[in-house]
């Protein structure tokens, strides 16, 4: 699987405003900065089409991009970003859950991604819950594998293969493009289950 084209369709604010068409979505989760539009960006090899940034919160409504005229690639905003204000926060996190568990999106995959040193936090575990509640089929992402030492880099992704057994967990650097050809692999091997 080659991506040969890609356009922006348009950004969701409220829960009315998905796309007519419903094709299959592959979506990026994670906590604010872990690199969501960075590894979009790696993964269509276009530097700037989703918009990332060195400061948190950057992604603000859940953006949809058309891939090969067949399918969606997903840009949700982070979740977890401690300087927006309370109600701010609160109500991005439900549209997140909204949108995690409707069933007007047909995902292919939920993409997890995490920061490769760091791991998963809680406000992952707790994301993951909900995709499993729901049945969606979740690859763990763990990105920014380009930063530390080797051996704790080996360690941490050891460590998220233990923590979530049933998923494929991808290393991966946006920076480098390491596990791209990984994850289009898996992305596009089964169909999603
Ligand atoms: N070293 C390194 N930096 C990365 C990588 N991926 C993303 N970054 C950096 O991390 C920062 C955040 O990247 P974004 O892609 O904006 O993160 P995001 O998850 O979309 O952030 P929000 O939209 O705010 O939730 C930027 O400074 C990126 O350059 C990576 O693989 N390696
Ligand atoms: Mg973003």
């Amino acid at each position: 699987m080659e991506i040969h084209s890609v356009q922006f369709v348009k950004g969701v604010i409220g829960s009315e405003g998905l796309p007519k068409l419903a094709l299959p979505v592959v979506a990026f989760f994670g906590r604010s900065n872990v690199g969501k539009s960075s590894v979009i960006n790696s993964l269509v090899r276009q530097k700037e089409m989703a918009r990332s940034s060195s400061s948190a919160g950057r992604t603000t409504e859940i953006n949809y991009y058309l891939v090969n005229d067949g399918w969606y690639l997903v840009d949700l905003p982070g979740y977890g970003y401690a300087n927006r204000p309370q109600a701010v926060r609160a109500k991005l996190e439900k549209h997140l859950s909204w949108y995690a568990s409707t069933d007007e999106v047909h995902f292919l995959w939920v993409v997890l991604i995490v920061d490769a040193e760091i791991g998963a936090k809680d406000s992952d575990r707790r994301t993951f819950k909900l995709f499993r509640e729901y049945g969606r089929n979740v690859i763990i992402l763990a990105n920014k594998a380009d930063k530390g030492g080797r051996n704790d880099m080996m360690k941490s992704i050891e460590k998220l293969r233990k923590e979530f057994p049933n998923c494929p967990v991808i290393r991966y650097s946006a920076k480098t493009g390491e596990g791209r050809i990984e994850l289009l692999q898996t992305l596009f091997a089964e169909e999603g289950k």
